[in-house]
């Protein structure tokens, strides 16, 4: 997370670490008990599901083994188109985590709502640094248009790139000066939060899947819309899920 805070231990609880020879290699989100949902492009790389983990130094919460991944269908790595995932944990948790609730309302969010993203991955702006957070962070981010961000064009390193064409229906942007996900915090969890402001009200709209660089302003960053897969990841849920929500 670039430009983002470091999140209180109790507000984000259903912000899985998924980790393979104990690094966060992506973030996740908890929507059932024994059910994460992130990043097709996580793929293969994790073994398990740490939740309940504020700083990755710790013991606290609880470590669980990946028993399947289900890619999405249509997930297209080249565009990155459908980036989604579910991953079916070997136990529903035990400690009492509040699940986060998945969008199903096309009309959200809006474009101008403010929206929250989290994770572990890279706080450095130089993009030859790579600089993990061993604590949860998160930073609030405004969504953009589609097209706004499809038109996102600009130079980067004396060479002129363009998201021309490559902003789906099924992705989302979401950016704000210098502040922006990262690294190691694909997978992982855009949010609009409730009102409660313990995470229990939370609403899952997005997924961090890709983006030119991080934190650059010409280039927002880019999430799978969550509410253009309600309806598969329903399905997944209550076939998969020995304790669906
Ligand atoms: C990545 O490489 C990545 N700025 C994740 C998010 C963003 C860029 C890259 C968005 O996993």
């Amino acid at each position: 997370i670039i430009g983002g805070d470091e999140t209180q231990s109790w507000q984000y609880q259903y912000t899985v670490s998924l980790q393979g020879m104990d690094s966060s290699l992506c973030g996740g989100s908890l929507i059932a008990p024994d059910m994460v949902l992130t990043a097709a492009h996580c793929q293969g790389i994790s073994n398990t599901a740490v939740i309940g983990r504020h700083n990755l130094n710790s013991n606290d919460g609880e470590s669980i083994p990946i028993k399947r991944e289900t890619l999405h269908a249509e997930f297209n790595a080249t565009i990155m188109d459908s980036d989604l995932m579910l991953v079916l944990l070997e136990r529903p948790i035990a400690l009492d985590v509040p699940l986060v609730k998945v969008n199903s309302d096309k009309n959200r969010p809006r474009v101008g709502e403010s929206v929250t993203v989290m994770g572990w991955g890279d706080t450095a702006l130089d993009d030859s640094i790579f600089n993990d957070s061993d604590a949860l962070m998160s930073v609030d981010i405004n969504v953009i248009s589609n097209r706004d961000c499809d038109n996102s064009r600009g130079i980067v390193y004396s060479e002129e790139y363009s998201y021309n064409g490559q902003v789906t229906e099924n992705m989302m942007c979401a950016t704000d000066e210098g502040q922006d996900s990262c690294q190691g915090d694909s997978g992982g969890p855009l949010v609009i939060q409730g009102i409660s402001g313990d995470g229990t009200d939370d609403i899952l709209v997005g997924v961090v899947s890709w983006g030119l660089g991080c934190g650059l302003s010409d280039f927002p960053g880019v999430y799978t819309r969550v509410s253009q897969f309600y309806d598969w990841i329903k399905d997944e849920v209550c076939n998969q899920s020995s304790n669906p929500p």
